[in-house]
């Protein structure tokens, strides 16, 4: 098999391994807070910010276990931080689901949805500012440019529907106990 077959199959694997852990369970997190009267959401989101998954993870949800959803229309402003556990490079692009995943680097699928640094990334402590408008339905990915992180598993979902009144953070719940921001 072929490096790049192997990195299909590979990525076609993770994709059936999201497809069958839903996030199932709606969190009201302290990262996240919404003005209906501005139509605006304002998202902290938190490169490698604990050890989930290897640390390849956004606010400790990596592999789709995280999804965001907003109604459209809405402006998306995110604050992004590298936590930088294990002491990785990071960075966030909003891109279309697509496999396979791209190794490095996205294509924005909104007008400056990205980080600065896509690839290179984002060192420990750094931190950069996104925003734009959610002005296309669809399902989309939060997703780590740096080579090999995204295929890694550093992805989450991003939802623009019109069958939202409000934006809404859904997680994969899991065993043991939960942290705090997940118990609010
Ligand atoms: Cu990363």
């Amino acid at each position: 098999m072929s490096n790049r077959l192997l990195v299909v199959a590979m990525v076609t694997a993770l994709l059936v391994v999201a497809g069958a852990t839903a996030a199932d369970q709606e969190i009201h997190p302290d990262w996240m807070k919404a003005d209906p009267a501005s139509k605006t959401v304002w998202l902290r989101m938190v490169g490698a910010a604990d050890g989930s998954n290897g640390t390849m993870n956004f606010n400790g949800y990596g592999k789709g276990e995280m999804t965001v959803t907003v109604p459209p229309g809405w402006r998306v402003k995110i604050d992004f931080e590298n936590k930088g556990l294990a002491a990785l490079p990071h960075s966030l692009v909003i891109i279309n689901e697509i496999a396979p995943l791209p190794i490095e680097d996205g294509t924005a699928a909104f007008p400056r949805a990205l980080t600065i640094r896509l690839v290179e990334g984002l060192l420990a402590g750094e931190k950069d500012s996104l925003e734009f408008v959610a002005n296309k339905e669809g399902r989309f990915l939060f997703f780590c440019g740096v080579t090999g992180h995204g295929v890694a598993g550093m992805w989450d979902y991003l939802v623009v529907s019109k069958d939202a009144t409000a934006p809404t953070v859904r997680v994969v719940a899991r065993p043991g106990p939960a942290r705090k921001e997940r118990e609010n």
